[in-house]
């Protein structure tokens, strides 16, 4: 039988998936996660030999189109980012395995296994849109913004409202050089953001009742707070697509639906936007939505939280942990608006 370079080609492949983890995986090499989940099985197909080559050929086929007709995501030999040590954690980091398999994105389902439904989410090519009271509205590649936004990582507490929680080595930068490379008016006070929206590539986005895109808010003097952070990493990589690439935001001292995930707008704006969750249930999920242990959702506690991984739960701190920081900024407001 003459050299078959396909299977040549996933010979090495499967050789390099047993080396190394999938993330290991030259940035080159790595195609869609969908068609190396079962690396195990894909592997032995391949062994299976002839009978299966059809398939497998159409499946690198598939696999390898992206490549051509999509952008292949270039960030990944920028990674890992130099740690910021500023921030420091007072937990374990949650295993990284729990941290890209547990999440939230209702733009893929409201189950918290969303992982295989998000890989549809194409993240090169990546515009952002940059508008509203700016001296001049712009669009931005992923990757010319990340060329110049100081990178870094920071090791970051997540708080999510249903009262579970982790910490996660985000990469990124913080959102303030992004502030200011927009340059907002003096009258501009808030900033939106919003997601994609694709219900072709998104099926929680067929569910019409929800008011999609999702939108996010914070106040302009919250995005300048040293803490506010755009994630385009984690665990020292490229974010993956479940955990909102290729851009989310953090905000450590927040609940979790505040860090909206695959920004493709920003808006400077003089009205306080309605977030996604605010539009739902306006009366469990306000625009400030600050950690507050003593502050209870209406159906549930916020005393205490459940780390990913951890058979305990632990307290949970005002402004979850960050008051140092974030503090000043809520002095003199009305604490009953504060924490909802
Ligand atoms: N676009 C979008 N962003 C989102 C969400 C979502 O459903 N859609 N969920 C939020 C919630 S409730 C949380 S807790 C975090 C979860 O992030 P993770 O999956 O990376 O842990 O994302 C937030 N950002
Ligand atoms: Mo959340």
């Amino acid at each position: 039988m003459g050299f078959d370079p396909v299977d040549l080609l996933f010979g090495e492949l499967c050789m390099l998936i047993k080396r190394k983890r999938g993330w290991e995986i030259a940035q080159s090499l790595a195609t869609p996660e969908a068609l190396f989940r079962d690396r195990r099985r894909l592997c032995q197909a391949i062994a299976a030999g002839p009978l299966l080559a059809p398939t497998v050929a159409a499946a690198l086929a598939a696999g390898l189109r992206p490549v051509h007709a999509q952008e292949a995501d270039p960030s990944g030999k920028l990674y890992p980012f130099k740690q910021n040590t500023r921030y420091s954690l007072d937990r374990p980091i949650t295993d990284e395995k729990l941290a890209t398999t547990y999440n939230n994105f209702y733009e893929f389902g409201s189950q918290k296994n969303i992982v295989r439904e998000a890989q549809a989410l194409k993240v090169r090519p990546w515009t952002i849109r940059i508008d509203g009271m700016v001296e001049q509205p712009m669009e931005i590649g992923i990757d010319d913004l990340m060329a110049k936004m100081p990178l870094e990582e920071r090791l970051y507490r997540h708080r999510c409202v249903e009262a579970w929680s982790m910490a996660v080595p985000w990469s990124g930068f913080a959102l303030k050089p992004l502030v200011e490379l927009a340059k907002p008016l003096s009258s501009a006070k808030y900033l939106r953001m919003e997601t994609f929206k694709d219900p072709k590539i998104a099926p929680g986005q067929k569910q019409t009742w929800y008011p999609w895109p999702y939108v996010e808010g914070v106040t302009v003097q919250e995005a300048v707070n040293e803490l506010s952070f755009m994630v385009t990493g984690a665990y020292g990589k490229p974010l993956p697509a479940q955990n909102g690439a290729p851009l989310r935001l953090a905000l450590p001292w927040k609940f979790g639906f505040k860090h909206i995930k695959s920004i493709v707008r920003i808006t400077f704006t003089d009205k306080q936007p309605k977030s996604f969750w605010e539009e739902i249930q306006g009366s469990e999920y306000g625009f400030w939505a600050n950690v507050n242990p003593k502050v209870p959702h209406p159906r549930w506690s916020q005393a205490t939280e459940q780390p990913l991984g951890s058979k305990e739960r632990v307290p949970t701190l005002l402004y979850n942990g960050y008051g140092e920081f974030v503090a000043d900024l809520y002095k003199g407001m009305d604490e009953k608006k504060l924490f909802m």
